[in-house]
């Protein structure tokens, strides 16, 4: 005898749904992906997809018994013209990989076809529709952010879902506040669940942190013409005298500026100061770029010859790590607190070599995901990307130990005081350009360096990045955390044998999780062999992929 027919827990609203998502049509020739950092695409054709992540949120939030799940509007460092959105789990962490598919399915099931999809997968997921609901949401400063909320909300009133809107602010703010709402009232409660409760927790750590040292001199911030700017202002109220910033690319409201020719990523990737700062740094002085919702941070100076020099991730990672490890030590926990750096293949090797003579290193393949589990299984994680984005983890277990610690002398105790202090400092959920900028900067007043003595900790290899167009990129398969290939059969192996003609030489390739492209990245001793091996591999991909000959570009050798 069959039993009685499966049905779901509690009420589906068929109604509601088909309402809404008629005011929410999808385009019948688009097809979406929730890729590395959720779905993004040009802002003006993701209505559908707001209004359906909506509904999956709201569902999230049931599946997770009523925990609030957050919904980040942005898409970081791409064009103004681009949008995205990304979901947020309960702890500020980014949502379980499962769901990453489910998300891809429902926001390309034809209008048709959506309740009855949703209704399965609700039913194959077990949610009980009975279950509370709750989502906070925030967005960037993009012109499409503003319908993009209108079409997020219906998807919450759909499913009678809770929402709050966290307004215009940055991807780490709505992170600390996802996590801040979920412990409110419990004993590892994460701070107020406001922006001044997070510009209050991270200030008030930063004051104590460089008190009695120096004053610090002004601090250039480039803001990407991006929601960066706002923030930093208002953060800059609570820091008052303790570190005055100048701010630069503040502009959200001219069309066209935001991440053009400024922020993070521009800096990253040509390597050179934004334009805009041209004539304005004074010889050694620090400057940082945030990038377009303030999770990347790259830090940068000129010297007394006026040359650029770039401190990304990789010297971030190093400066901070080093110095975790010495107030580990010096707190008499170096037995019982284990430190490790967590990095991916695209750290320059001359880190690497610096980080691993101190503490373990790991390599995890690129997403920040990947960097951040890794770095969960350390006492204390500190991860980051070239790319400047990163944070450090401190497990359960080690904030305890170092709540109760018993210091035995007053050096012990000071040590111990500043890693408290730390752990309220730094955003643990996520990078947090913001909360990463005053990090360095306490390095830096703690050990009296100015950015010369930071850069001077080791010499970047010089690398080359090189985007290859391919016919498929998924015929690029990799191993090793992304450091090999497994397919195209044999390319590895010719990779292997190039690089050992060149002194320092190291070449790795892998598909893009965000464009197009395949990425060819090398390093070698010299410039101009960083350059030749780049080229060289990039030349070895384009023939593999079978690349029309007549269009191979010609810098390929
Ligand atoms: C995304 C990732 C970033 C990664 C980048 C690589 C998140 C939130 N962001 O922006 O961590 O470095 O993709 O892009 O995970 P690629 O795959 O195109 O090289
Ligand atoms: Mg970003």
């Amino acid at each position: 005898m069959s039993g009685p027919p499966v049905s779901i827990r509690g009420h589906f609203p068929h109604k509601e749904i088909e309402h809404y998502s008629s005011l929410h049509p999808k385009a019948r020739h688009l097809q979406f992906s929730y890729g590395t950092a959720g779905f993004r695409t040009l802002g003006v054709v993701l209505d559908s997809v707001l209004f359906r992540v909506g509904v999956l949120a709201a569902l999230r939030s049931k599946k997770l018994d009523g925990k609030t799940v957050g919904v980040m509007i942005t898409a970081s460092h791409n064009p103004e013209e681009d949008n995205g959105v990304k979901l947020v789990d309960p702890r500020g962490e980014m949502l379980e990989a499962a769901w990453e598919a489910h998300a891809t399915n429902l926001a390309n099931a034809s209008n048709e076809d959506f309740s009855d999809v949703l209704y399965d997968f609700v039913r194959d997921s077990r949610i009980d529709m009975s279950k509370p609901s709750r989502v906070v949401y925030a967005r960037d400063t993009r012109p499409t952010g503003e319908s993009l909320v209108k079409a997020l909300e219906d998807g919450l009133k759909a499913i009678g879902a809770e929402g709050r809107d966290a307004g215009i602010t940055t991807t780490p703010v709505l992170h600390y506040l996802v996590r801040a709402i979920n412990t409110k009232g419990t004993k590892e409660e994460y701070g107020e669940d406001s922006e001044d409760g997070y510009f209050q927790k991270m200030s008030e750590a930063f004051r104590k942190l460089v008190s009695g040292r120096p004053r610090i001199p002004p601090l250039v911030i480039d803001c990407a013409n991006g929601v960066g700017a706002p923030i930093a202002k208002k953060l800059a109220e609570y820091l008052g005298e303790t570190l005055p910033f100048v701010l630069y690319n503040t502009d959200t409201t001219t069309p066209g500026g935001l991440n053009n020719n400024c922020g993070a990523d521009y800096v990253k990737t040509q390597q050179k100061p934004p334009p805009s700062l041209n004539g304005v740094l004074q010889k050694g002085q620090r400057a940082c770029s945030l990038d377009g919702d303030a999770d990347r941070l790259m830090y940068y100076f000129i010297d007394e010859r006026n040359y650029f020099l770039m401190l990304d991730g990789d010297k971030i990672a190093t400066l901070v790590a080093a110095f975790i490890v010495d107030l580990v030590r010096l707190a008499g926990l170096a037995e019982q607190v284990k430190v490790g750096v967590v990095q991916t293949a695209y750290a320059n090797g001359a880190s690497t070599k610096y980080l691993a003579d101190k503490l373990p290193v790991r390599c995890t393949p690129t997403g920040v995901k990947h960097l951040h589990h890794a770095a969960e299984q350390f006492n204390i994680g500190v991860y980051f990307e070239a790319n400047g984005h990163g944070t450090v983890l401190f497990s359960p277990s080690t904030l305890e130990k170092l709540e109760k610690h018993e210091p035995s002398t007053p050096a012990q105790s000071t040590a111990l005081r500043h890693l408290n202090n730390l752990t309220q400092l730094v955003n643990q959920t996520v990078g947090d350009a913001l909360s990463d900028m005053l990090l360095v900067e306490v390095v830096l007043a703690h050990k009296a360096y100015s950015a010369i003595e930071w850069n001077s900790l080791y010499t970047d290899l010089p690398n080359r990045l090189v985007k290859v167009h391919v016919p498929n990129r998924n015929a690029f398969k990799t191993e090793d955390a992304e450091r090999r290939l497994v397919s195209p059969r044999g390319l590895q192996k010719k990779i292997d044998d190039l690089c050992k003609r060149y002194d320092g030489g190291r070449s790795f390739v892998r598909p893009s999780g965000t464009e197009d492209v395949v990425r060819v990245y090398a390093e070698a001793v010299l410039r101009s062999q960083a350059d030749e091996l780049a080229f060289r591999v990039a030349g070895m991909v384009y023939d593999e992929a079978g690349g029309d000959p007549h269009r191979r570009p010609k810098e390929y050798y």
